[in-house]
């Protein structure tokens, strides 16, 4: 009867407990010696584990996302060959047999440690390779390149290599958008196709994709003391946001005023009246009810552009911007034209605590079709806010001020609020979203038209 082998992780230098981010067999398939399994990632590398023997892979002990130090065991494999079947039985340790049956002549780890190495992808492409370098050979593309590299494992490099592509221009659908071997394949396919996908729709519209300089790599050390930070998952997933919603939408933001001061007044006294009710009503709930109205009007802001149709929505999602200390979210208001004022108030004060806390499920920020980004609370006179692609508008709302306006005979102080609002050019134009900001204004500035 066959026996098999177990695969274990081999000595990973000084890395103590290393994520697996990609399982590269599967159980029955035929592996040869020295063929990669696992990638495995440490903060400062990825790396290959091979086998150290061929055979039919039994059973995988691991997965994406389990974590792995010298030692794990990796796999159950069936030996090629008969007779074959023991595991190393030398002066190695029990969690040496993938290394003690690696080649003879294999050399010290510092050498030829059987993983091959690559610095991870987001850490800033001037750190030291360190401790990877020592136990491992950290491949030279990533450090002598001024350009960011891109997110891929050593044999999914080499598959790009095989086929002459650039990965700064392929998109990465993995984990960390990984480049896989399947968006490599798909990459091939549409540049055969004559469809060389659009460079900043990878997310990582970096300056080499878009044939511009590389970003400037300055040693900022050299110039005093500093500390570098990672940034946080929530800003790394906002920011390739961000930057694919900057580059790819022609942006025009059209700044206005409105007369708030009944409305300021309605809203204290609502909060007098409603003291007990523990519901604080913001201006934020008035803004996203006056927006549906006015989307209502205007309804190619309640639009998405798909290829060379415009999707008009029936309904009224409504997204507002909120700070967190991990980075901005934008958690959705779902049906705002079925909801009243004190119902939205609760339910954006619910949104906003549980997006500071962390806790917005990925459903509680999707759908929107407007976006409102209020800086109101913190200060600005106008700003321009980043539209939320597929969305075609955003409304950016400053802090509200005393304005000194002439009735005539005097100066009267009237409560302004400034309303800057972002539109998307290919499918709003200027007359409209000037429209579209006075209507606004108007409706702010008398609510009772809200109903109108
Ligand atoms: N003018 C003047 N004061 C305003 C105002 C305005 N336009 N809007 C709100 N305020 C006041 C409120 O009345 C409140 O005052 P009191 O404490 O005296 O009652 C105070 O500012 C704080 O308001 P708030 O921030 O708690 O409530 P909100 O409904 O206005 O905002 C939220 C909620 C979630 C939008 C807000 O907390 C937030 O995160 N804002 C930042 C959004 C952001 O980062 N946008 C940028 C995105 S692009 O980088």
């Amino acid at each position: 009867m066959s026996q098999t082998v177990e695969i274990k992780v081999p000595d990973i230098g000084d890395f103590d407990e290393v994520e697996v981010i990609e399982v590269l067999v599967a159980v029955g398939d035929t592996i040869e010696g020295e063929q990669s399994l696992i990638t495995v990632e440490s903060d400062k590398a990825s790396m290959e584990i091979p086998a150290s023997q061929g055979g039919v892979v039994k059973s995988l002990s691991v997965k994406v996302g389990d974590k792995v130090k010298q030692g794990s065991v990796l796999l159950q494999l069936e030996p090629a060959g008969e007779g074959e079947a023991k595991p190393a039985e030398d002066d190695k340790p029990a969690a040496a047999p993938a290394k003690a049956e690696a080649p003879a002549a294999q050399p010290a780890k510092a050498e030829a440690a059987p993983v091959k190495a690559e610095p991870a992808q987001d850490k800033p492409a001037t750190a030291p390779a360190g401790q990877a370098a020592r136990s491992a050979p950290v491949q030279a593309a990533a450090t002598d390149s001024a350009v960011p590299v891109p997110h891929a494992s050593p044999s999914v490099r080499k598959f790009a290599r095989e086929l002459g592509v650039d990965l700064h221009k392929v998109r990465g659908t993995g984990p960390k958008q990984r480049i896989t071997q399947d968006d490599v394949r798909g990459f091939v396919k549409q540049a055969l196709a004559g469809n060389a996908p659009a460079a900043a729709a990878s997310g990582s519209a970096d300056g080499a994709a878009l044939g511009l300089l590389p970003w400037p790599k300055v040693d900022f050390s050299k110039f005093g003391p500093i500390e570098t930070k990672a940034l946080s998952r929530i800003q790394k997933i906002s920011g390739a946001n961000l930057h694919r919603n900057w580059v790819m939408i022609p942006h025009v933001t059209n700044n206005d005023e409105a007369d708030i001061t009944s409305l300021e007044a309605l809203r204290v006294q609502l909060n007098r009246e409603n003291e007990k009710s523990g519901i604080k009503v913001t201006m934020l709930a008035f803004l996203i009810k006056a927006v549906v109205a006015t989307l209502k009007k205007f309804p190619q802001f309640n639009a998405s552009l798909d290829s060379d149709n415009l999707v008009f929505k029936q309904y009224f999602h409504i997204g507002f911007a909120a700070d967190t200390p991990n980075g901005l979210v934008v958690p959705v208001i779902r049906d705002a034209d079925k909801k009243g004022i004190l119902e939205i108030a609760e339910e954006t004060s619910a949104l906003a605590k549980k997006a500071r806390d962390g806790k917005l499920s990925p459903a509680e920020m999707q759908g929107g079709c407007f976006s409102i980004s209020s800086l109101g609370g913190i200060g600005g006179t106008h700003f321009t806010p980043i539209i939320n692609a597929p969305e075609v508008a955003i409304l950016g709302v400053s802090r509200s001020y005393q304005k000194p306006v002439w009735d005539g005979k005097a100066f009267v102080p009237q409560l302004t609020v400034p309303l800057s609002l972002s539109y998307d050019h290919r499918v709003i134009d200027g007359a409209a979203a000037a429209r579209f900001n006075a209507h606004l204004a108007g409706l702010l500035a008398d609510f009772r038209r809200v109903m109108l």
